[in-house]
Order: structure tokens, then C-alpha cells, then sequence
């Protein structure tokens, strides 16, 4: 079985004016498509095929730069389309709504927190909200397409959130102006799958 590209469950000009049709349009049908199928592509007729996408990246070889760069890719996208939604957001609430504010003060400096590992991430990767094994949060950011459930990689759980700051994110709309995106990320959080994802992690 191989992957395939997800459907985004919305159109590609819900999230305006955030996040503009153009650019999800592209992110969607050329950058995740082009994650997709050099995944499979990487993992045809290896011992990886078959394999879930999470069992894939949890055992990955760091060397083998083919199936951590698609394979992040294909991954790291799926979560960020869901984490986002036009409708139905629903808000911070319930057990992830005390776990945020037990760990970083509140929500408004948890945003803060989120926002600068996003600001400060040197070229091209994501910054994440991560479950630890023990059950705690943890924001940090990788590179390029490296994902938090690679083993090794210095940022480690299961992610829950997560936004792509590569330029292809944002440029056409925002031009270098990475902060403004990272705000606007903030406007269309899907929190209801974000705690969805939270209780399945903990
Ligand atoms: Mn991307």
C-alpha cells in the first residue's frame, strides 16, 4: 500500500485571509504531493513498505536523507493540514487547556513561546508542541523536514502541533514577513484536533 496525498477536508480558500488559496493550493497538490511520491518512490521494495508513516520515522535511519526528507515531509504535512480548520476550531479547553497553562503560565505566553521557536528557526523547518514520554509538554523546532518522533533528533514526543515556517508556507502572501504568518497561524488552529491528539499522545 502506498501513501497518498490526504484530502485537506476544506478549500483551499477557507482559511483566507490567513492563509491565501494560492499557497495552499500549491503547498498541497505540488509540495505534499511531491513529498508523497518520493516517500514511495524511497520505501519501494525496501523493508520499509507497508510500514505506517509513524513506524517508518520512529525507527528512522538519520543517513538514509531519501525517506527522512519525504518521509518528514509527508508526515509533518497530514498533521498540519488537520491542526488547521475553517470551521469547528473550537477553543483551549479541557485537560490540554491546564496542561498549557500548568507548563507555560497561560495560554498567551504559550503562544508566545510557540511563536518564537516558529521565528527563530533559521531557514527552512517547523516548530512543534510535543507530548514527551512522560507526558509533558514541550515546544521546540526542527530542520528542513525532520519531525519530533525521529529518533535523535533533539526534539522528541509525539507531536500535536505543529507549523511549517519553509518559505513556501507563506511567501506569496507574506513575503519575508515570517511573524505576520505565525499570527495568523494563531486565527486557525483546529483545537479540537489538536486536543484530540493531546489525549491519544499522554
Ligand atoms: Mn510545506
Amino acid at each position: 500500500m502506498a501513501f497518498e496525498l490526504p484530502e485537506l477536508g476544506y478549500a483551499y480558500d477557507a482559511l483566507e485571509p490567513h492563509m491565501d488559496a494560492r499557497t495552499m493550493e500549491i503547498h498541497h497538490t505540488k509540495h505534499h504531493n511531491g513529498y508523497t511520491t518520493k516517500l514511495n518512490a524511497a520505501i519501494a521494495g525496501t523493508g520499509l513498505e507497508g510500514k505506517s508513516i509513524e513506524d517508518i520515522l520512529t525507527s528512522l535511519d538519520l543517513d538514509n536523507g531519501a525517506v527522512r526528507n519525504n518521509g518528514g515531509g509527508f508526515y509533518n504535512h497530514c498533521l498540519f493540514w488537520t491542526v488547521m480548520n475553517p470551521e469547528d476550531r473550537g477553543y483551549l479547553s479541557g485537560e490540554l487547556k491546564d496542561a498549557i497553562e500548568s507548563t507555560f503560565g497561560s495560554k498567551d505566553e504559550f503562544i508566545e513561546a510557540f511563536s518564537a521557536a516558529a521565528a527563530t528557526r533559521f531557514g527552512s523547518g517547523w516548530a512543534w508542541l510535543c507530548v514527551k514520554e512522560d507526558g509533558a509538554l514541550e515546544i521546540c523546532s526542527t530542520a528542513n523536514q525532520d519531525n519530533p518522533l525521529m529518533p535523535g533528533i533533539g526534539c522528541g514526543g509525539t507531536p500535536i502541533l505543529g507549523i511549517d515556517v519553509w518559505e513556501h508556507a507563506y511567501y506569496l502572501n507574506y513575503q519575508n514577513r515570517r511573524p505576520d504568518y505565525i499570527k495568523a497561524f494563531f486565527s486557525v488552529i483546529n483545537w479540537n484536533e489538536v486536543e484530540k491528539r493531546y489525549a491519544e499522545a499522554k
